[in-house]
């Protein structure tokens, strides 16, 4: 029998309406999100947490602007407004946010020179968080996920649990994109594709 776990993805201030970097209708996953977390028995929170001066913020780079690309060593980035820097209250999860129940808080971006979009890789496709090896220690083989945003954080996120073997399904009512030049629709097919369950 399958056993399941719900990872709530990037519920923080800086991804809400009026944060750095607002998901339109972020908050309007919250309450959604505080009933499911009653259902799961196992509860994972991811929180994107970076330093000042992280290498994914157009503001590092000179002459650039938020939501313009760079190259990195390891690829293409899109570079974002300062956001979610550790200790900030952007930071913070959103604070309706009942996670009292979560086990654990993957933390997510701390490495100054590689982004993460997914929670189980950062960016350069190599360095992991060590969220499989935690979910196959506890014997999840199912993942849920919920959360900010769609088409990045949430998305990469469950490219990568299909790629470590777990099954995987995104619930889309309880989540908001960002939709970067069609990234939704673009993540959504790769996600339908990969064997993601779009619920
Ligand atoms: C995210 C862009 C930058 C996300 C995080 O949570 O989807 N997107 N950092
Ligand atoms: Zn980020």
């Amino acid at each position: 029998m399958a056993k399941d776990a719900l990872i709530v993805v990037d519920v923080q201030n800086d991804f809400c309406p009026g944060g750095a970097l607002g998901v339109d209708g972020g908050h309007e996953i919250v309450p959604i999100i505080n009933k499911l977390m009653q259902r799961f028995d196992r509860v994972v929170l991811t929180q994107d947490w970076h330093t000042p001066g992280h290498s994914s913020f157009a503001s590092s780079h000179p002459g650039k602007a938020p939501f313009e690309t760079v190259m990195m060593p390891y690829g293409e980035q899109v570079l974002w407004p300062d956001h979610c820097i550790q200790g900030s209250s952007g930071a913070e999860f959103h604070p309706d946010l009942v996670w009292t129940k979560a086990e654990l808080v993957i933390r997510k971006g701390f490495h100054p020179h590689i982004d993460s979009y997914s929670t189980f890789y950062e960016n350069d496709r190599k360095t992991p968080t060590g969220l499989a090896g935690y979910l196959r220690e506890r014997g999840i083989t199912n993942v849920t996920f919920a959360g900010l945003a769609t088409d990045y954080c949430v998305a990469y996120s469950a490219l990568d649990a299909i790629a470590h073997g777990f099954t995987a399904e995104v619930l889309l009512d309880a989540c908001r994109g960002i939709d970067l030049g069609g990234s939704l629709a673009a993540m959504t097919a790769k996600m339908r594709k990969a064997g993601v369950v779009l619920v």
